[in-house]
């Protein structure tokens, strides 16, 4: 059993023992109740699964095992001489809770590599599919087809035993894990540059060799970015649409692939990982109605004002937890301010996160005017050559892999049930009102 695997199984099966006492003694004890508002709002805020990996807080935003991403930056390993952290070790943390050594981190650079070989029929299914085929559609088609490598889903079948869930969790999401960047290129290449290509560089770290086989520039800043832009998107804890659903789906034992693919359907909505394709072209839409590429803060204003008078939202802006601005978007913005702080979109983005908050804030209903994950991730990526924005949720998908894959082994080590809470109607809810209010 490799160091990783063995680790994960020690922890997991320590918990599982101690939960199951917890929960013997103090399974009565209340920890929230739901209000009628949260039953119809979403069920924002309450507290209803388990979720081991990050934790999100409405101020701070989110700690990935108790470490912000600034310690992230700081704490975990970098590819050979760089300043950015290896998704590698973000995935090490949350699998174990420890922060991997240098040599751990390259253990497991190789270990994907290792497994990163693509069946056939997983080119030959994305090859059927018409290019205007949208980038997420193909990316989950392409995960569903993987499936046939399930680890899981053949030793189920043969007979597996409960206890060793963890373990073939643990392999489909090793093996998954490695075959995305090669799968996400692909896309890539297949929709934007004629099917042309480009062979793994199996001397580059994971988010290096997919920077590389993306083919975007040859500019070593753009491994850098994909590296952290790797890392900062990976988890965002449970609660989130894409996290939910891969639980979810997972918690019926799904194996992790059909798991994986309907979280991706999930982060390819509008008002969760689509949004990042959605900000750059609401603002190429702006620069090209205003007819200028430096627009001025009172010219934004007037086209925010104008996509809320046609009843739209302002994409990358507000959040169903956080109140303060993002610190997904502060690292992006501390990147940029580094290697591109006079590009002129760059500018823009920052104009608008001072001028829509309070424009915002002024409805009187917006909880959070603040900018999220993706107001700034589309400016930085055009920067570097790819103004594809279809494919954007498509490098947020690949990095959301590390975060509920993590997660998923959990569950399954952890012995988690089917999920299934209790829905009621709405003459169910008017017939409590008259009874209770
Ligand atoms: N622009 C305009 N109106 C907004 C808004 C925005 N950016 N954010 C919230 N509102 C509106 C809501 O639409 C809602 O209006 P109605 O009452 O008329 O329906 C009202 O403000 C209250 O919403 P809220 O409680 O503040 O926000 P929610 O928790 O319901 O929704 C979110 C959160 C992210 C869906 C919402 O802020 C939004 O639509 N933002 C734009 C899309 C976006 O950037 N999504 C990406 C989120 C991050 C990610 O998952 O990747």
């Amino acid at each position: 059993m490799d160091k990783l695997k063995s680790k994960f199984h020690e922890k997991s099966a320590a918990l599982r023992k101690e939960l199951r006492g917890l929960v013997k003694e103090h399974g009565t004890l209340k920890v929230d109740e739901v209000k009628l508002g949260q039953v119809y709002g979403g069920m924002r805020g309450v507290k209803s699964m388990i979720w081991e990996t990050s934790n999100l807080d409405p101020n701070e935003g989110i700690r990935f095992r108790g470490y912000t991403i600034p310690e992230l930056r700081e704490k975990l390993p970098k590819f050979q001489d760089g300043k950015e952290p290896m998704p590698e070790g973000l995935f090490w943390l949350m699998l174990v809770g420890e922060i991997p050594t240098q040599e751990e981190v390259n253990w497991l650079s190789d270990e994907w590599e290792r497994r990163s070989e693509i069946p056939d029929h997983t080119f030959a299914a994305l090859n059927s599919l018409s290019a205007d085929t949208h980038p997420m559609t193909q990316f989950s088609i392409a995960i569903c087809s993987l499936q046939s490598n399930s680890v899981f889903a053949r030793r189920y079948a043969a007979g597996m035993s409960k206890l060793d869930y963890w373990d073939a969790t643990y392999e489909d999401a090793m093996n998954l894990i490695a075959c995305l960047p090669r799968i996400a290129a692909y896309i890539y290449r297949r929709t934007y540059h004629r099917g042309e290509h480009i062979d793994p560089d199996n001397s580059l770290d994971w988010a290096g060799n997919f920077a590389h086989m993306l083919g975007v520039t040859d500019n070593e800043e753009f491994k850098k970015l994909m590296r952290l832009y790797l890392t900062i998107h990976a988890d965002h804890e449970g609660g989130n649409a894409s996290a939910h659903t891969v639980h979810l789906v997972g918690s019926t034992l799904s194996d992790a692939y059909l798991s994986f693919a309907s979280g991706m359907n999930s982060l390819a909505g509008p008002l969760h990982g689509l949004a990042n394709q959605e900000v750059i072209k609401w603002i190429m839409e702006m620069i090209d109605s205003l007819g200028t590429e430096t627009p001025t803060k009172e010219q934004i204003a007037e086209y925010v004002q104008a996509t809320l008078d046609d009843g739209k939202v302002i994409p990358g802006y507000g959040h169903a937890v956080l109140r303060e601005p993002d610190p997904r978007f502060t690292a992006q913005r501390v990147f940029a301010e580094e290697y591109m702080s006079d590009s002129d979109l760059i500018q823009t983005v920052w104009k608008i996160f001072d001028v829509v908050p309070p424009i915002l804030q002024g409805l009187g209903k917006v909880k959070n005017p603040w900018p999220n994950v993706d107001a700034h991730s589309g400016a930085i990526l055009s920067h570097y050559g790819l103004t594809e924005y279809s494919y954007y949720t498509v490098l947020f998908g690949v990095s959301r892999a590390l975060g509920v894959l993590a997660a998923l082994c959990w569950s399954r080590a952890l012995g988690f049930p089917l999920e299934r809470p209790k829905s009621v109607t709405s003459d169910w809810i008017k017939d409590y009102i008259k009874e209770n209010a």
